[in-house]
């Protein structure tokens, strides 16, 4: 059985290794269509991160029959996960590219896993790529992020680098512009709290959609969010950009919040990065934060700005880390360069 630590050098001749940026929402997908499997109801618009990743080592169990009672068997960070949560995924990779193993595979995460850090965008997107090359198959993008999907709808997007729009009921993402479009753009992940959120984003989405008075209207608002994104991304408008990002995230955590039970997954150290953003922008510094399911905050800026708003960032104590991302690539084969 792999336990997620054995193998970190060469691989054996019929190991592939695959690895994928996180897919940072810019506008976000919360909530899925009732009907259909694990499709988005909402939009959404990302930018895949350079700089951290997930790695994902798997090989193929040829020859079972598909009634063999053998498992795929996954681990992540040395932790051998429940199959039940894996088992649509591999389901789907075997019917999409019409093979039969099983396979073994584990990742690793060069950042906080399970943390509002979209480790499950990067986890299946790099899963899917290196259990169809370890099967022999060389899919296209598209399905590869269909495969993806059905893991996590925001894995969708990870396989693509650059940025990447995942239309609400899409089967699979699609590249909008490469990492080139926006060169100078970065993003500065500031990691608050390193343990794994309290309520996994599956659970709480459901939750929302399920109980939130609110749900409706960030189904419809989102929507309309996404053209001024596109156009801001286009125009590559850090301003429109960032206030529309913001608008985003501020609707889906009013969402979120209004569960039943009701959901915050912000920190004291949250609101103290949020309320930094703020300030800096009234000081010509353009910082515009976005947060997930989880109480990191992510914060976008110029090259330029980086220096400053990782001082500021830095200054407010607490045990803040700051990570610099910037648009990053798709699937990588391969270990990682050292
Ligand atoms: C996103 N998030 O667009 C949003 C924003 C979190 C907040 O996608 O149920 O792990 O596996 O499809 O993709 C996190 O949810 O959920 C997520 P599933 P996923 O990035």
């Amino acid at each position: 059985m792999s336990t997620g630590n054995e193998s970190r050098g060469a691989p054996s001749n019929d190991e592939v290794i695959c690895r994928a940026g996180p897919s940072l929402a810019l506008i976000k997908y919360w909530g899925k269509e009732v009907k259909g499997d694990n499709l988005p109801a909402t939009p959404s618009l990302a930018v895949t991160l350079g700089g951290v990743y997930t790695e994902t080592h798997a090989t193929a169990v040829p020859g079972v029959p598909a009634s063999a009672e053998i498992r795929d068997v996954m681990s992540v960070d040395g932790i051998v996960q429940d199959p039940a949560r894996y088992a649509m995924f591999f389901d789907t990779l075997r019917h999409t590219l019409g093979i039969a193993p099983r396979f073994r595979a584990s990742s690793v995460n060069s950042f906080p896993t399970s943390a509002g850090l979209a480790s499950s965008s990067s986890g299946f997107a790099a899963l899917a790529g290196a259990c169809a090359r370890a099967a022999g198959c060389e899919p296209s993008a598209m399905d590869l992020s269909a495969i993806a999907r059905a893991g996590s709808a925001s894995a969708a997007r990870s396989v693509y680098g650059g940025f990447v729009l995942l239309p609400a009921g899409a089967r699979r993402a699609r590249q909008l512009c490469g990492p080139e479009h926006w060169p100078d753009l970065r993003i500065v992940v500031a990691v608050t709290h390193r343990s794994a959120k309290p309520v996994p984003s599956r659970r709480a989405m459901e939750e929302t959609r399920a109980s939130s008075p609110y749900y409706f209207s960030w189904i419809k608002e989102s929507a309309e969010l996404l053209p001024e994104a596109l156009r801001a991304l286009e125009a590559k408008d850090l301003e429109l950009l960032g206030e529309t990002a913001r608008r985003s995230y501020s609707l889906m955590h009013g969402a979120i919040l209004g569960a039943q039970p009701p959901l915050l997954y912000w920190l004291p150290a949250t609101v103290a990065v949020i309320h930094a953003c703020a300030s800096m922008r009234a000081a010509g510094i353009g910082a515009w934060e976005t947060i997930d399911a989880g109480p990191q905050v992510k914060i976008l800026c110029l090259l330029k700005d980086v220096e400053a708003v990782v001082a500021r960032v830095g200054s407010l104590g607490g045990g803040i880390q700051t990570l610099v991302c910037y648009p990053g690539p798709g699937l990588q084969y391969g270990p990682a360069p050292q």
